[in-house]
């Protein structure tokens, strides 16, 4: 007799055989064959792309037949593997089991393990390793085990091999892929001062920074037209400073509690929140909110425009520098991540002297609060510690002298990595004060070579930012942001050697499915042969 349980092996069996037929080219019985895009993990459309990529020519067959298996002395390797199942069940849809010790019945198993085996000592390193019957992935931290599901995401098909079968199998190629990052800083900053965005907003974007590996996530939480954090012995900051926004739409802030959620939501996606607090200049939300923090001596009123350079705090009281110690102190506590960042940019109200003493007196109330300081290339004119980090943007001559002092510099040059830059003349948002940035302008270029004044063992890492003076809502933000920050991914996690403006094209073009799919509104630029949505259901030929 033939119970169910056999009945459903044989079927599996049948299903197996079929799948191994379609992998092999062959004609199925009953009908013409499917054939795959590829079987060749090479060719595959990873972005960022692996230090290193094998293929074997076979697939691993994604089913429902699939479990997947975390080991770890902590729960992170668990939760890595949740993670995993819970985004295969969005794209495929199939409910695959999370360390099902009951069952032995699986076909085919993902392992996700901690192992002392990498080396490198670097903790986003990982190794995937894919068989027909297995996909074992290696690290030695969770962090790196999440990096390799992201790249796991990548190779898993949009559509299934037979989008009619009852049992329908996702192909994935088989090899094996060795992989770590080459900048271990590899952010993106949102400018959430000049116009607000949601805790909502703010986690779908970091949805997909954590797809192409961005490990970094910089909030710019204050400017002249906002205050967009709660400071509880502070309150006026957000009641008045938040009040508004450029354009003179409603504001809004981040109580601490949703600024906690958006840090513990980011911390699940392994990027770390960057929290900047700009200032001496960029202040005038913060001086209308308390007057006596004001350096300027001309009336105050909230400002709704999108100059710069106008405001300053009062460097030379020591009122000022308790409310800093407050503030850094609060945002601190609820900032697990090493860094704070002071701004310090176009201070063009604040005379040189007190600007210099300014930075000196910040940086020790940063590091009396645990941290290490970040501020824009300007604070390299300061007398600040080689442990604090800048970040260049504007002057080379800046740049070069943080590398002079021993500091690490985080490389965000505003002519090829700005996110608010317009694509051309032709873009619906952006400014083009630093240059326009066509999506081959953001790609073609080396953090490590842009400038002889920052080589290589002073880059901490590259950042991407996004000013908001000319978008308010997720739709525009995604406009600017996509696709350039695939790009930026691609240039701070892969080898030099790896990043081609050619091959680089045509990966992104295959990004098209991925981003309809979860609805980000990416600027379909002309410069990329967008693949259609639907085009895993046809023969399509790779390159
Ligand atoms: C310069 S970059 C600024 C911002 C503006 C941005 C607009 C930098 C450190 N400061 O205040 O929003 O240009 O692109």
């Amino acid at each position: 007799m033939i119970n169910s349980n056999m009945k459903n092996k044989i079927h599996r069996t049948h299903i197996s055989l079929i799948m191994l037929s379609l992998i092999m080219g062959c004609e199925s019985p009953k009908k013409p064959a499917i054939v795959f895009p590829t079987t060749d993990l090479i060719k595959e459309n990873f972005i960022p792309m692996p230090s290193e990529v094998e293929s074997t020519n076979d697939a691993f067959g994604l089913d429902q037949f699939t479990a997947i298996y975390s080991t770890g002395e902590k729960e992170d390797f668990n939760e890595v593997g949740q993670f995993l199942a819970d985004k295969i069940q969005l794209k495929t849809g199939l409910r695959l089991s999370l360390n099902d010790m009951e069952n032995q019945d699986y076909d085919r198993a993902i392992y996700i393990q901690q192992t002392e085996r990498i080396s490198s000592g670097n903790t986003e390193a990982y190794q995937m390793l894919i068989n027909r019957d297995s996909i074992l992935i290696s690290a030695s931290e969770a962090e790196g085990a999440f990096r390799a599901v992201q790249t796991l995401r990548q190779i898993i098909p949009e559509r299934s091999n037979d989008t009619l079968s009852e049992q329908p199998i996702w192909p994935i190629p088989t090899g094996s892929i060795n992989d770590a990052p080459f900048f271990e800083y590899r952010g993106s900053m949102l400018d959430v001062a000049r116009h607000f965005f949601s805790v909502e907003e703010v986690k779908k974007y970091i949805d997909h920074l954590a797809y192409y590996k961005i490990n970094v996530l910089h909030l710019h939480l204050t400017d002249d037209q906002g205050w967009r954090i709660e400071i509880k012995s502070w309150p006026k900051l957000t009641e008045v400073g938040g009040s508004t926004e450029v354009g003179g739409e409603s504001g809004g802030y981040f109580t601490q509690e949703d600024y906690k959620e958006i840090v513990s939501y980011a911390a699940a996606h392994y990027i770390t929140v960057v929290p900047e607090i700009d200032m001496p200049g960029h202040t005038n939300a913060a001086s209308v909110s308390y007057p006596i923090l004001d350096g300027t001596g001309k009336p105050l009123k909230l400002y709704e425009g999108t100059r710069v350079g106008f405001s300053t705090f009062d460097t030379n009281k020591d009122t000022v520098y308790s409310f800093i110690d407050d503030v850094v102190r609060e945002l601190s506590a609820i900032s697990p991540g090493p860094y704070f960042h002071i701004g310090g940019d176009e201070s063009h109200a604040t005379k040189t002297d007190d600007y210099i003493k300014f930075v000196n007196r910040v940086e020790k109330i940063v590091q009396k609060h645990g941290k290490k300081m970040i501020g824009w290339d300007e604070i390299a004119t300061a007398d600040v510690d080689n442990s604090s980090i800048a970040q260049f943007w504007s002057s080379e001559e800046n740049g070069a002298l943080a590398v002079k002092k021993g500091m690490k510099v985080i490389v965000s040059p505003a002519k090829k990595a700005y996110l608010d830059m317009k694509y051309d003349t032709l873009s619906k948002h952006g400014l083009n004060w630093a240059a326009y940035i066509p999506v081959d302008t953001a790609y073609n270029w080396s953090p490590e070579r842009y400038t002889a004044g920052i080589p290589r063992e002073s880059i901490l890492g590259v950042e991407a930012p996004l000013w908001s003076e000319t978008i308010s809502n997720s739709s525009e933000l995604e406009y600017l942001a996509f696709p350039r920050i695939i790009g930026y991914s691609e240039l701070s996690w892969s080898l030099p050697e790896k990043r081609n403006w050619e091959t680089y094209k045509k990966r992104l073009a295959h990004q098209a499915p991925y981003l309809e799919r979860l609805n980000v509104n990416y600027y379909r630029s002309p410069l990329i042969d967008w693949i259609s949505s639907d085009y895993s259901d046809k023969e399509m030929p790779k390159d």
